[in-house]
């Protein structure tokens, strides 16, 4: 007899999961008895971990992760990670165990009371299926709806009991089904937007994170190239779509509208593909462009397309930057000055710049350093496609076990998580998983005592006289021990290297507390 259990797991194989990460409670232990042997469990010790995990993983890899809850509490502390993976498209499929069917109506302990409506707005899909034999058909609608565009999470809710079932036969046909979406641009169509960006006088791009996750990176060196045009990264950005090294990378747009029309101004043609139009952050009023300017939007989600400005069209960016793509030339930047070295406590730039130099040239950086993020857009030398990711909603307890998710999805690339002492705190139960899984992260805690960004922006909304900003005496080196994970404290250069050297060759995660200055030199 096929259960609905073993359909299950077929239909994940089918989709190319072989790895859980969750925390489980009872609600959750009958469909992972008998765990099949050619799966792994990534425990994480806190929701918030598991899904900041899958998250990481998701993204890296560019398929679709799992991740199993814990009913209505495990889903509320992932809540967070539900908005992070949202905003960055990631595929997640979020499976919560909910009671047993004879129970429910009357909702004993452990209930998910209304589960399909608990993660909303944040998931594209939310199902609890009306009889067990409908939990394969709602496992493999949530699989194709994951990945389709736009991306994102969806959410099943599944009553353990279901489990054993036997599965309906015709639901075997389940396994086979390819569901595809095609979202190239007609050859029309793609003439005219060629037409339109060769009529403009002065074109810019700015890229979203929806080309790195496009992996269409190079796509958009050979158009920037070929249109000799200047290249932006849309602001608040969750993830690196351009070398920072290209002579056409202009930098990160700063969150603001007022900032933004400046930084743009001269541009009669703004091309956006992949990027939310905008992600403001900081109210500063102004034009939503440049005076003269057009805007041509280019996403995989047609809610984003809908937003306020500029002409858009829905489709698959990799393959519409690919059809863009025309004949090149290059424009110069002039260099930028490194940190001096010798401070104490560090400068922020310092450390920046010696992780620069001394990691591989294609390390991968997950950042939660939240006052530094404007400092590591100008330095660091990111060339390969998956670079760099920051939580996309700005949802703190990202970082930590995102970098745990995508080391163990780039096993043969060095992952660096360069986190705050503020952030630090979110997830940092990852730090265990880290150890326990023997993932080789380096965990870099930038600690300066305080909630920086929060003090900057304190200044820009003019509310300086605000209690709990700093974060003073937190031991980063004694907690990352007592979750198994090596480390040490640093306050100068020659230590950060030779602490940061030693962590590159570990093999395993260590962690690494660096004394930095606040305010940033
Ligand atoms: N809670 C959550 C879940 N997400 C948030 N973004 C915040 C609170 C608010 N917040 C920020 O947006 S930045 C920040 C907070 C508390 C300070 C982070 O401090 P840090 O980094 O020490 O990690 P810096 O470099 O000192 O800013
Ligand atoms: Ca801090």
């Amino acid at each position: 007899m096929t259960t609905v259990r073993d359909l299950t797991y077929d239909l994940l194989r089918r989709h190319d999961i072989s790895t859980v990460f969750g925390n489980p409670g009872s609600n959750e232990l009958p469909f992972l008895e008998d765990f099949p042997s050619d799966f792994r469990y990534i425990l994480a010790l806190h929701e918030g971990a598991a899904i900041g995990m899958a998250d990481g993983y998701a993204q890296a890899t560019g398929r679709t992760a799992l991740a199993n809850l814990h009913s209505a509490a495990g889903t509320g502390n992932a809540m967070g990670g539900f908005a992070n993976a949202w905003n960055a498209h990631t595929p997640l499929v979020v499976t919560a165990g909910q009671q047993t069917r004879a129970m429910m109506g009357i909702e004993p302990l452990l209930t998910n009371i209304d589960a399909t409506t608990l993660p909303k707005p944040l998931v594209k899909w939310s199902c609890e299926p009306t009889r067990a034999e409908d939990a394969p058909l709602a496992m493999s609608r949530a699989l194709h709806l994951s990945t389709l565009p736009a991306p994102g999470p969806v959410y099943l809710s599944i009553p353990y009991d279901d489990w054993d079932k036997a599965a309906e036969p015709e639901s075997l046909r389940l396994l086979d089904r390819k569901v595809s979406a095609a979202g190239a641009l007609d050859a029309g169509a793609a003439a005219a937007l060629a037409a339109r960006l060769d009529r403009s006088a002065n074109p810019v791009i700015v890229l979203g994170p929806d080309v790195d996750a496009a992996r269409a990176n190079a796509h958009a060196v050979r158009l920037a190239e070929r249109l000799r045009a200047p290249v932006w990264v849309a602001p608040s950005a969750p993830r690196c779509p351009f070398p920072t090294t290209h002579p056409n990378f202009r930098g990160l747009l700063t969150a603001s509208m007022a900032d933004i029309s400046l930084q743009l101004e001269g541009h009669d043609l703004v091309l956006a593909p992949g990027a939310l139009v905008f992600r403001y952050h900081q109210y500063e009023p102004g034009p939503l462009l440049p005076p003269g300017a057009e805007l041509v939007h280019i996403t995989c989600d047609p809610d984003e397309a809908a937003r306020p400005m500029g002409d858009a069209i829905v489709g698959d960016v990799g393959l519409i930057l690919a059809a863009l793509a025309d004949t090149v030339a290059e424009a110069a930047r002039p260099a930028l000055a490194r940190a001096a070295p010798g401070s104490k406590p560090l400068a922020p730039e310092r450390v920046l710049d010696l992780m620069d130099e001394l990691a591989p040239r294609d390390a991968i950086y997950v950042n939660e350093s939240t006052s530094t993020i404007e400092a590591m857009w100008e330095r660091m030398r990111w060339e390969h496609p998956g670079s760099y990711y920051f939580g996309a909603a700005g949802g703190l307890g990202f970082g930590t076990p995102a970098a745990v998710g995508v080391q163990l999805a780039e096993p043969d690339r060095q992952v660096i998580a360069l986190i705050g002492d503020g952030s630090a705190n979110y997830s940092v139960t990852a730090l265990w998983t880290a150890a326990r899984h023997k993932v080789p992260v380096v965990f870099v805690i930038m600690r300066n005592g305080t909630y920086g960004a929060l003090r900057w922006f304190a200044g820009v909304l003019k509310a300086e006289e605000v209690p709990a900003l700093d974060v003073p005496d937190i031991d980063f080196v004694a907690i990352a021990k007592g979750y198994g994970v090596d480390a040490v404290r640093v306050d100068s250069d020659n230590a950060f290297i030779a602490a940061f050297t030693g962590a590159l060759k570990a093999g395993k995660p260590s962690l690494i507390e660096v004394a930095t200055a606040w305010p940033a030199a």
